[in-house]
């Protein structure tokens, strides 16, 4: 595999661990979704895992510049191509109500990132054909699927309407569903899993002022995503996980401490001053080495 250079930034790791996703809108070229679309009308099955070994596919979808930069980033070097290919391929229309899932084998907790689940929509997707709905931030919320498929639509879900060549890079547990489609067109929709296999590390694009005590994890656009659930039961909300997310991308878990309260990491710019900031995280820090023996959230 030819060498691969990171393509995210600091802000950009830290979108993707507050949403769970990346999307890259119409990335791959209109005659390579030619060719995928019309090697999966010859080869029409759920699991059309031999397309992995074409070279067209490999160096035009799975390596594609962009797509392969971002997985770099969040995998490290030398990540694993899939092995496996799934083709969520919907033929009739189809009445979808709830179904919201993680697909099986996703560990929740605590929010690592050894794979990645990328779907690839090789023609253009409207609203008719179905296309399936994710739900930001829901790849840090612990919850029970039994509950989970009963809800319908939330407010901020976004659905994959797109064009052709759209590639979604996805935090493995994120929560998604399939939606209605009225339409009688054949939708394809190709899902694959990239691996890591270097432990890690914050190589991406890295920003020499970006301080990770003081960055933002709310994500800039100051949404706060959904209050996540989780074993033992704190309060935690999503910007500790995006937080504890980050640290485990960077390879810094160790330092990574929930401080709770008005500590860090915080959810609000009010009153906010840097200095103090670090001053508390570093005394909790030490504190909770010198009360090791007592369990930490
Ligand atoms: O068909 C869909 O839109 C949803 C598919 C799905 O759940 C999946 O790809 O894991
Ligand atoms: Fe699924």
């Amino acid at each position: 595999m030819r060498p691969i250079k990171p393509t995210l930034t600091d802000e950009d790791v830290i979108q993707f661990c507050l949403n769970g996703y990346i999307m890259y809108e119409g990335v791959i070229p209109e005659e390579i979704n030619r060719q995928v679309y019309a090697y999966l009308e010859e080869h029409d099955s759920g699991e059309p895992s031999e397309i992995l070994k074409q070279p067209f596919f490999i160096d035009g979808v799975l390596l594609n510049e962009t797509v392969a930069g971002a997985v770099r980033s969040l995998l490290g070097e030398n990540f694993m191509l899939p092995h496996l290919m799934s083709n969520h391929r919907s033929v009739k229309p189809r009445e979808s109500l709830g179904g919201w899932h993680w697909d099986a084998g996703a560990i929740i907790s605590p929010p690592t990132v050894n794979y990645l689940q990328v779907f690839y929509l090789p023609q253009d997707v409207t609203l008719d054909m179905g296309p399936t709905a994710f739900l930001p931030g829901s790849h840090l919320i612990n919850y029970d699927t039994a509950y989970m498929a009963h809800y319908g639509n939330f407010r901020n879900q976004f659905l994959t309407v797109a064009p052709a060549g759209s590639v979604l890079i996805t935090a493995y547990p994120i929560w998604h569903r399939a939606t209605t489609k009225t339409s009688t067109a054949t939708r394809n929709l190709l899902k694959y899993n990239y691996w890591r296999t270097v432990p890690p590390t914050r190589d991406w694009i890295t920003d020499p002022n970006f301080d990770p005590i003081t960055a933002d994890y709310k994500g800039g656009d100051g949404r706060r995503g959904y209050t996540v659930f989780s074993q033992p039961r704190v309060s935690i909300e999503p910007v500790n996980v995006a937080a504890e997310m980050f640290n485990w991308l960077s390879g810094t878990l160790d330092q990574y401490r929930l401080v709770g309260a008005q500590g860090w990491p915080l959810e609000t710019e009010k009153g906010y001053d840097p200095d103090y900031t670090r001053k508390l995280v570093n005394t909790y820090n030490n504190l909770a080495i010198e009360m090791k023996d007592y369990k930490r959230p």
